[in-house]
């Protein structure tokens, strides 16, 4: 069983800006964490890019290279339909997460694109929401 963790445009600055908003865990202490609650259960692969087209490459891929992904897309959450295309058309479940509640934040953060297309959203949870986000991957295979 493999996962694939996607991580959109400036997540690689969690923990170095901003921690008053996105907190002072980074990227890699969330990796750390996922890999250790996956341990014997799962394969993870973990990646990030700021870049819109990488993000739509990655899912077009995954049916070869995962069995579920899970991603926080952040920003392009909100405004790529490209990235909506790419998960309505991947045979892979997807999974959308998110450290903030993005519905009691600004108004344009309360929609995303890519709901309707993904299994379902995790968001609110800080880091936590990572790690909610492989048990709901996990239990979506074990359901199966
Ligand atoms: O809450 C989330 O996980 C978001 O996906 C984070 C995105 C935001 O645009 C979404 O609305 C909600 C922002 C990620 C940027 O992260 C930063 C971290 C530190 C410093 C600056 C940005």
């Amino acid at each position: 069983m493999k996962i694939l963790f996607l991580n959109g445009p400036n997540l690689n600055l969690l923990g170095q800006r901003q921690p008053e908003i996105y907190g002072t865990t980074t990227l890699a202490d969330i990796e750390a964490a996922v890999r250790a609650q996956a341990e014997g259960r799962a394969e993870i692969e973990f990646r990030q890019t700021n870049d819109e087209g990488k993000l739509v490459t990655w899912i077009q891929d995954a049916a070869s290279t995962a069995d579920v992904a899970v991603i926080n897309a952040a920003g392009y959450t909100h405004t790529s339909v490209a990235l909506r295309d790419a998960i309505a058309a991947s045979d892979v479940p997807v999974i959308e997460i998110h450290l903030s509640n993005i519905h009691a934040r600004e108004e344009f953060r309360h929609t995303s694109l890519i709901a309707p297309v993904c299994e379902g959203q995790i968001c609110g949870f800080g880091p936590n929401s990572y790690v909610l986000g492989l048990e709901a991957a996990l239990s979506l295979k074990s359901a199966e």
